[in-house]
């Protein structure tokens, strides 16, 4: 088993090797990593990092992006622009004193953190993480750094993240905020404004990270009590000295809360880029932030769902390959998450009330097989073999149980390279739990199946070791 491990680990760290931070969209470019290897100690570190326990738990997160760009939803003046919906200023150049003018006319009246916070439960997340301010600057919470906030720049006049820190503490989620550290396209010190502002290279960036970033990072640790996190995105022009800031005051004030791996130094977990999935299991702690359309920001003309099946599947798969997986609702300026993306969520959440047991707390497979194989004959653009992604079953374990997630529901299953002799094998989905037939021999089960799967979306086994 440990050489297996050992050997997985080689073959990965080999198929890894450059750093894949960020999703890149040009379809021209050619396919980065999912996520950066950590080394072994690094991976044992964060494993073994008791602040990172009810993360590793958890496994599943609801991520909402919110902010004035709900306002455009993916029109400027006539254009539909294309992208993520939060990105519009930078993909339409809007001109800060314009952009600005959004504020006036934001005013969510339908936002009700409770439904929010009870979404999140329903749907079996179990922390938020919400956008207290993206790259364009504006903070979605009361501040005295920056005037650009919406208890003081809008029509609204309330403090969103304060109203689902009540809500989100009577449930027992784990509130967490996204701060974007590096770009603000409001400031003219902050990076990623060049229409405006002109190149990041001839900034004060520190200016901006010492007026701005840090004390406002001061202010979302210090006013909503007990954060999970913070995270933070896309380190531009961020170094290991910049970041330390950043680091040092959240241990100080909130030793508990973590900070991802996007601040530009060391986090206590890593992201995999946005929307990628690895393709083997991946040792440490990890992350996949990811869309449940195609953008973050709402987008009105985006619906482009994924069915509860996908993120169904996505769930599962990340899980068995070691990781948590964060998935995204982009409210509308009124403070409505889209009903379809509701829908989903809760179809979804209905599917972990009965196989939760097997996801929440769970470790990756100890198998390999089941994720699929390089297809030597087919070529990316780098002139790398294809992963060829098989889509049968996953597994995930606890401590002297295996689960096997089954997703093409056969007649009889057979799995290879079982360690230990199975006591009970049954369905999650069976209230009765009635044993399954099996025989073993050496390592090697054959199950037999019922005629139809009993859920929809994943039948779940578990099987019981001795
Ligand atoms: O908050 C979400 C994104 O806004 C943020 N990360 C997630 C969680 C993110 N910031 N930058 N990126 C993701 C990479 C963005 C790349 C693109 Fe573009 C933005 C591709 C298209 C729009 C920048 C502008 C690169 C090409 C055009």
């Amino acid at each position: 088993m440990a050489t297996l491990l050992i050997g997985v680990t080689v073959a990965i760290a080999l198929r890894f090797k450059a750093a894949g931070q960020q999703q890149n969209q040009q379809a021209a470019s050619p396919p980065r990593p999912a996520i950066t290897m950590a080394s072994p100690e690094d991976a044992a570190r964060e494993m073994n990092n008791p602040r990172s326990k009810w993360f590793r738990e958890a496994k599943y997160g609801l991520f909402i992006h919110w902010g004035l760009y709900a306002i455009p939803a993916g029109t400027w003046k006539g254009q539909q622009i294309p992208g993520i919906g939060e990105w519009i200023m930078n993909r339409a150049k809007v001109p800060v004193k314009e952009y600005e003018q959004l504020a006036a006319q934001f005013n969510p009246v339908k936002f009700n953190a409770e439904e929010w916070a009870q979404l999140a439960q329903d749907a079996g997340m179990k922390y938020l993480t919400i956008t207290s301010k993206h790259h364009d600057g504006f903070a979605l919470f009361k501040s005295q750094v920056s005037k650009y906030n919406i208890v003081d720049a809008t029509p609204f006049k309330r403090d969103p993240l304060k109203e689902l820190q009540a809500a989100c503490a009577k449930r027992g989620i784990k509130l967490c905020f996204y701060y974007s550290q590096a770009q603000d396209w409001h400031e003219p010190n902050g990076a990623g404004n060049t229409w405006d502002f002109g190149p990041d290279d001839k900034k004060d960036f520190d200016q901006y990270l010492r007026d701005k970033a840090l004390p406002q990072t001061r202010e979302i640790l210090t006013q909503y009590g007990p954060l999970g996190m913070i995270w933070f995105d896309t380190p531009r022009l961020m170094t290991e000295q910049r970041a330390e800031q950043f680091t040092k005051m959240v241990r100080e004030l909130q030793p508990d809360c973590l900070v991802n791996g996007r601040l530009g130094g060391k986090g206590d977990y890593r992201s995999t880029g946005d929307n990628r999935i690895p393709d083997q299991v991946v040792p440490g702690v990890w992350e996949v932030p990811a869309t449940i359309n195609d953008t973050w920001g709402y987008k009105s003309y985006d619906n482009n769902w994924k069915p509860p099946s996908e993120i169904v599947f996505k769930l599962v798969d990340i899980v068995s390959k070691g990781g948590n997986y964060l998935l995204n609702v982009g409210p509308t300026a009124e403070g409505v998450i889209p009903q379809p993306s509701v829908d989903v969520l809760r179809k979804v959440g209905q599917w972990l009330n009965v196989n939760g047991e097997a996801i929440y707390g769970a470790g990756a497979s100890p198998f390999g097989q089941e994720f699929g194989k390089l297809d030597e004959t087919k070529k990316d653009q780098r002139g790398q073999p294809v992963f060829e992604q098989a889509k049968e079953w996953r597994a995930t374990t606890k401590p002297g149980r295996l689960y096997i997630h089954i997703f093409t529901w056969p007649k009889e299953f057979t799995l290879d390279g079982v360690k230990g002799k199975v006591t009970k094998a049954y369905l999650l989905a069976d209230p009765k739990r009635k044993g399954l037939k099996y025989s073993q021999t050496d390592g090697k089960l054959v199950m037999q199946l019922p005629d139809k799967a009993p859920s929809e979306l994943a039948s779940v086994i578990r099987l019981d070791l001795k």
